[in-house]
């Protein structure tokens, strides 16, 4: 039976049509549906019947359109910029290519923007500027060109900028840091170029700042000394120099240590030491025990406890020791790193009986600490 939409929009009167027909717009540039996920598209139900979709309860219109990991392939049909209720769109994991759509600009209740891992091409759209309720920004793992729109500026609320492996250039744009609520920036992989601006400092509640393999040069900014709330904090394989990362590592262990492992107290296990030694180890040398380069022959704690005790610089992710005014007291502060990474390499040891109690973990920090707070 071939129904209208003239029928359709009669029979549900409380639905919107322009919603109806971008729906459709935006099915019509699917090239691939192999895994069926909009096989339910048709006209036996209401379009906020259709999987994937969600509506308003009241007024029917369409707020989420949520079809991430389905296999989809095509286009980003402009239409999307009609469903104007929309409040997040979440097609990651699919293999959509083409360009990200400037009509998304029209999507002015729009909080959630997730195209990661597909296969987009061309700049990140400056129109989203006027999306101006965007708390998450998703566009990690696409081949996006081009630099991270000054325009942007604007979108006071984003606290989520994810846009790591793509081909973004043109540098860290320095109104990033005006965003002070931020809690995720993660742009690693990309060759972006530029230094780290200073305003990066002001993000109190950062978790995650990523920045590695993006070609930054200069210094890491020493405002960025005060960030206490990272739980990533990675700058690895750029061309960065001089500073000092302990005093960004050492309100980290602080937390890791007194909050999440509450020290001392309900940490007594041999299991838990391990997981402690191997965390510890992951805050230091900024891999995780997945990295690419740790395979059957090298695992983190090897690669950890060969650099001991003289090495430890080659392990620690940030180059640091190229300031003239801290290298009088690199010796000293090379010693701390290295006392560390003993700790970690001894609490992660295969055998559990050769683990470092964790009464002693807690006196060599006491040394470490009050070591550190003399240099
Ligand atoms: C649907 O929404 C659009 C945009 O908000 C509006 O212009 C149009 O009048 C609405 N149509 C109906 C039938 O409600
Ligand atoms: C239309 O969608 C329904 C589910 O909503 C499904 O059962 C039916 O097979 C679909 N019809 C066609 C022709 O795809
Ligand atoms: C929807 O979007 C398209 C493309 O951006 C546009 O041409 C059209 O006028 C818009 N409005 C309606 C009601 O479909
Ligand atoms: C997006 O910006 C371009 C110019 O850069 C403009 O022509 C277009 O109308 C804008 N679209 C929206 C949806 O704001
Ligand atoms: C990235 O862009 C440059 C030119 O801007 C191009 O030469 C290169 O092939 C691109 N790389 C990828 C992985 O797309
Ligand atoms: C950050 O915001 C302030 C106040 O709104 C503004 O004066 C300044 O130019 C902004 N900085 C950047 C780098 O955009
Ligand atoms: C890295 O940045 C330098 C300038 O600082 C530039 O000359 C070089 O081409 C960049 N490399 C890549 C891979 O983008
Ligand atoms: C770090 O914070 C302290 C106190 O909040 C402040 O006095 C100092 O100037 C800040 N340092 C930098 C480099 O921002
Ligand atoms: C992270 C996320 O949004 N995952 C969702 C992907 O889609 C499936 C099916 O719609 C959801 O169940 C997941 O929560």
């Amino acid at each position: 039976m071939f129904l209208s939409l003239t029928v359709i929009s009669a029979l549900y009167g409380d639905g919107n049509e322009t919603d109806h027909q971008a729906l459709l717009m935006f099915k019509s540039l699917i090239t691939q549906n192999s895994q069926g996920a909009l096989s339910s598209w048709n006209n036996s139900r209401h379009f906020c019947d259709w999987d994937g979709v969600s509506c308003g309860k009241r007024h029917r219109r369409v707020v989420k359109l949520r079809l991430n990991s389905t296999g989809l392939e095509g286009y980003l049909s402009p239409h999307l910029g009609n469903l104007s209720f929309l409040r997040g769109l979440y097609l990651w994991d699919n293999n959509f290519h083409g360009v990200i759509p400037h009509e998304l600009g029209h999507l002015s209740r729009l909080r959630v923007l997730n195209l990661e891992k597909n296969n987009l091409i061309g700049f990140i759209p400056a129109n989203i500027s006027s999306c101006s309720k965007l708390v998450a920004l998703h566009l990690n793992e696409n081949n996006l060109v081009g630099g991270i729109p000054q325009e942007i500026s604007v979108l006071s609320k984003l606290i989520d900028i994810s846009l790591g492996r793509n081909n973004l250039t043109g540098g860290i744009p320095p109104f990033v840091g005006n965003f002070t609520s931020m809690q995720v920036f993660y742009i690693t992989d990309n060759p972006l170029g530029g230094s780290i601006p200073d305003t990066l400092g002001n993000w109190k509640d950062i978790h995650i700042l990523s920045a590695s393999h993006c070609n930054l040069s200069g210094t890491i900014p020493r405002s960025l000394y005060n960030l206490s709330f990272l739980s990533e904090f990675r700058l690895g394989d750029n061309q960065l120099t001089g500073s000092l990362p302990l005093d960004i590592m050492l309100p980290q262990l602080d937390e890791l240590i007194l909050l999440q492992y509450g020290l001392g107290n309900e940490m007594t296990s041999a299991g838990d030491v391990y997981s402690f030694g191997i965390l510890l180890l992951e805050v230091m040398a900024g891999k995780s025990p997945t990295d690419d380069i740790f395979n059957e022959g090298l695992s983190l704690h090897k690669f950890a406890s060969m650099a001991l005790p003289d090495k430890v610089i080659d392990v620690i992710d940030v180059n640091i020791f190229s300031d003239d005014e801290i290298v009088t007291q690199t010796m000293k502060i090379e010693e701390c790193l290295a006392l560390t990474i003993k700790i970690g390499v001894s609490c992660s040891m295969d055998a559990p009986s050769q683990r470092m109690d964790m009464k002693n973990v807690v006196k060599e920090f006491h040394h470490i600490l009050d070591a550190l707070q003399n240099i």
